[in-house]
């Protein structure tokens, strides 16, 4: 349905490669179910070009027009965005369902493989590698002033063992004018514990307020896919941080680490470390390239 494209008043969006026809893609396997919608495995045959191997975000939420135009929109900004680790945007399909064909990144999530096999995806030194390039996807991001809103190790996937990627960026601004589908989709609540003080309070988010969900991923990531605050409500976490208590020290991680989940954990957005400062922290990693 490609009077659609006429929506966007800017006319950037209305060049057509962006859109890829439902008849180019082959849908296969179900990768699984996201916040938005569900994940199928596809192959993707652009006219005379080699077909790729892709993954077609299904975006439900969407029904309604003014929804559908925010998204394009911001599509068409994550579109823009080119960094080794950062899940690239190929286009968007009209449907229906409406949805983004990305890259496949074969290994999935990093929380999925936390949990399956804590024990091999233990070293030490690969998680201070993807710490290192969620950083630099982070400051990539932070450069392009796109803010991200929903870090978390559900939304790092792994290209290989030694390519962690970050998706979802924007997701959940683009789809902020649905809020009621997320919340559903998150059980009956935001991703609260994962949110800043002033996220959860005023409902502002910025790169300081991604450091401070940058911390709680560090924490997801040196407990092995442990859920932060455990059983906790969100709002009992919340109580937690706003009366100077933060999650604990996961078992085994190094100190020096902790500290940078501590100093992410400011609970002045100014006093929090900057993702250039992080990727620093980060980036003596031998495998470190990016
Ligand atoms: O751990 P997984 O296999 O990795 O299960 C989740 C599921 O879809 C719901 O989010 C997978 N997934 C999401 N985006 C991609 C992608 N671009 N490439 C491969 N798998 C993906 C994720």
């Amino acid at each position: 349905n490609y009077n659609e494209i006429s929506i966007n008043s800017d006319g950037q969006l209305s060049t057509l490669q962006e859109f890829i026809p439902m008849s180019e893609l082959t849908l296969g396997a179900t990768l699984g179910e996201g916040e938005f919608g569900s994940v199928l495995r596809a192959t993707y045959c652009a006219a005379g070009q080699a077909p790729q191997p892709v993954a077609v975000k299904t975006l439900h939420a969407l029904h309604a027009d003014a929804n559908r135009r925010e998204f394009l929109a911001e599509a068409r900004l994550m579109m823009s965005l080119r960094h080794p680790c950062i899940v690239r945007l190929i286009g968007v399909s009209l449907g229906p369902p409406l949805a983004m064909v990305q890259e496949l990144v074969a290994l999935g999530s990093l929380l999925q493989l936390l949990l399956r096999a804590p024990e091999q995806a233990a070293a030490g030194r690969e998680l201070r590698l993807w710490a290192a390039q969620v950083a630099a996807g982070m400051r990539y991001l932070e450069r392009r002033r796109f803010v991200h809103r929903d870090l978390a190790a559900r939304n790092i996937l792994l290209a290989t063992r030694y390519q962690a990627k970050i998706s979802d960026f924007g997701l959940s601004r683009a789809l902020s004018a649905d809020s009621s589908y997320y919340k559903a989709s998150q059980g009956g609540k935001w991703p609260i514990k994962w949110y800043a003080p002033e996220s959860y309070n005023y409902g502002t988010f910025s790169h300081a307020s991604d450091v401070w969900s940058y911390g709680v991923t560090l924490w997801e990531m040196f407990s092995y896919g442990k859920q932060p605050y455990g059983d906790m409500r969100g709002t009992e976490a919340i109580q937690l941080v706003e009366s100077g208590q933060r999650l604990e020290k996961p078992e085994n991680c190094p100190d020096e680490i902790y500290q940078v989940m501590l100093d992410c954990w400011a609970y002045s957005p100014d006093l929090r470390p900057t993702f250039s400062k992080l990727v620093d922290v980060f980036s003596q990693h031998p495998d470190y390239v990016n």
